[in-house]
C-alpha cells in the first residue's frame, strides 16, 4: 500500500520544510550515489565541492573547507571533536578539555559532550535570551578547547554576540563555534555580526535541510582553516582516497545534490525574499498574539514564542496543528518557507475559537 507523508498544512514548529522544487528534483536524480567514496562516485564528489563553495558564499568565508554532513547534529559533533583533538596535542594539562556554551544552545552539544567524553560546561542568557557574556568570562580557563555561539536559537531565534565571543575564545586559545544550523540562511540579510567574515569564526554549522530548502539529510559544516580538518581525518587503506574526515561512512548523495541545486537557484535573491515573507509572518502572527493579550518574545528572527495557556496549547495539537514549546512552556511556532500567512489565519482562528469556548460558560440545563 502507498503511504503518504503528513501535510504540511499544519506543522509550525518544525525547522523542516517542503523542498524546492529543483532540490527535489536533483534529490531524486542522484539517490543511488554516495559522497564518501569519492573514487567511485566522482560526479557527487565535485558537486560537494560546490556545496562548500555556495555554503562559504552565504557564511562569508573565501577559500572555504568542510563537507555536507546529515545535519547540524552531526557538524556540532565533528566542530566538538575538532576542538578535542586539537587540545590534546597543544594543552599544557591532561584535564577533561571543556566547552563552554549558553543554555540556549541546541541538545545536540549533549550528544558531542557524551560520545567526546568532553565536559560541557553551561552558561546562562539574560533577559532577551542571549549569553551572558560576563558568565562567559568568568566560565572560560586553560581547559576551553571551545566556545560556541548560537546563530539563531532553536527556542528564541536570537544571536549572540559572535565577535565578544570570539576575543574570549581567542584569549584562552580555544576555537570559536557557530551554531547557524538554522539561522544561516537567513541572517545573511539582517545586520547580526553572525559569519566568518565577522569575527575570527574557527568552525561553523549551517543547514540546507533547514532555511535552506535542500531535501533532508544535508547539513553544513564549515572550517575556516582545512587543517581543522585534519583532526578528523582517519585513513581509508583500500578506498581511492586515502582519508576520510567525515563522520559517517556512506552518505547521501540525494541531500549534496540538493543542497548545491537549492543554493544555486535562489543564493541571494530567493532567499532574500523567503527571509522577508517569513520575517513578515512571524511580525504579524507576534502582533496578533500581543493583541489577544498573550505575552510574546519579540521574533528577532522568523520565529516566534508566546505564553499561551497549556490547556489552549494541547487543544490546538489535539486539533491536529503540530507545534511545540520552548523548555519555559512557551509555544513555539518556526516561519518556515512552507508556513504562508493563510495558514497562520487559520491558526489564529482556531486559538481564537478554543479561548471563546473556553470563556463561554458551560450551559446548565
Ligand atoms: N542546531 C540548532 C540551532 C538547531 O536548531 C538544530 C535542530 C540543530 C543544531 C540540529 O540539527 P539536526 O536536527 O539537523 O541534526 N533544531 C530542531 C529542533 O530541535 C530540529 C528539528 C527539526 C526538530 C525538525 C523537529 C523537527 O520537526 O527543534
Amino acid at each position: 500500500m502507498q503511504r503518504e507523508p503528513q501535510a504540511f498544512d499544519r506543522v509550525l514548529s518544525s525547522m523542516c520544510t517542503t523542498p524546492h522544487p529543483v532540490a527535489r528534483e536533483a534529490a531524486e536524480r542522484f539517490l543511488a550515489t554516495n559522497p564518501g567514496d569519492p573514487g567511485t562516485y566522482p560526479t557527487i564528489s565535485a558537486l560537494e565541492d560546490e556545496a562548500i563553495e555556495l555554503l562559504g558564499e552565504v557564511a562569508g568565508l573565501d577559500d572555504p573547507a568542510g563537507y555536507v554532513a546529515s545535519g547540524g547534529t552531526e557538524a556540532n559533533i565533528q566542530a566538538v571533536r575538532i576542538a578535542r583533538e586539537r587540545a590534546r596535542s597543544t594543552a599544557a594539562t591532561a584535564e577533561t578539555p571543556t566547552v563552554v556554551m549558553p543554555q540556549s544552545g541546541h541538545f545536540s552539544f549533549q550528544k558531542a559532550a557524551n560520545v567526546l567524553g568532553v565536559d560541557l560546561e553551561l552558561v546562562p542568557t539574560d533577559d532577551e535570551h542571549r549569553v551572558d557574556l560576563e558568565a562567559v568570562r568568568a566560565c572560560v580557563d586553560e581547559t576551553t578547547a571551545m566556545v560556541v555561539g548560537v546563530a539563531g536559537t532553536t527556542e528564541y531565534g536570537r544571536v549572540d554576540p559572535i565577535p565578544e565571543l570570539a576575543e574570549i575564545a581567542q584569549s584562552v586559545d580555544a576555537l570559536l563555534h557557530v551554531d547557524a544550523a538554522w539561522g544561516g540562511f537567513v541572517l545573511p540579510f539582517t545586520d547580526h555580526a553572525w559569519h566568518f567574515d565577522h569575527a575570527p569564526v574557527d568552525t561553523m554549522a549551517i543547514d540546507p535541510h533547514k532555511m535552506g530548502q535542500a531535501a533532508v539529510p544535508a547539513g553544513g559544516l564549515l572550517v575556516r582553516d582545512e587543517t581543522l580538518l585534519d583532526e578528523l581525518a582517519v585513513d581509508t587503506p583500500y578506498l581511492e582516497s586515502t582519508s576520510q574526515a567525515t563522520l559517517t561512512g556512506t552518505r547521501s548523495g540525494a541531500g549534496v545534490a540538493s543542497a548545491v541545486a537549492a543554493m544555486e537557484e535562489l543564493w541571494p535573491d530567493g532567499y532574500r525574499d523567503q527571509y522577508v515573507r517569513s520575517q513578515n509572518n512571524a511580525e504579524w502572527l507576534a502582533a496578533e498574539l500581543a493583541t489577544r493579550g498573550y505575552d510574546v518574545v519579540d521574533p528577532e528572527l522568523p520565529l516566534v514564542a508566546a505564553n499561551v495557556p497549556e490547556a489552549t496549547f494541547e487543544a490546538l495539537r489535539d486539533a491536529g496543528w503540530r507545534i511545540s514549546s520552548t523548555g519555559s512552556g512557551e509555544l513555539r511556532v518556526v516561519c518556515m518557507p512552507h508556513v504562508t500567512r493563510t495558514q497562520l489565519e487559520s491558526f489564529v482562528a482556531a486559538l481564537d475559537a478554543l479561548e471563546s469556548e473556553s470563556e463561554t460558560p458551560t450551559a446548565t440545563t
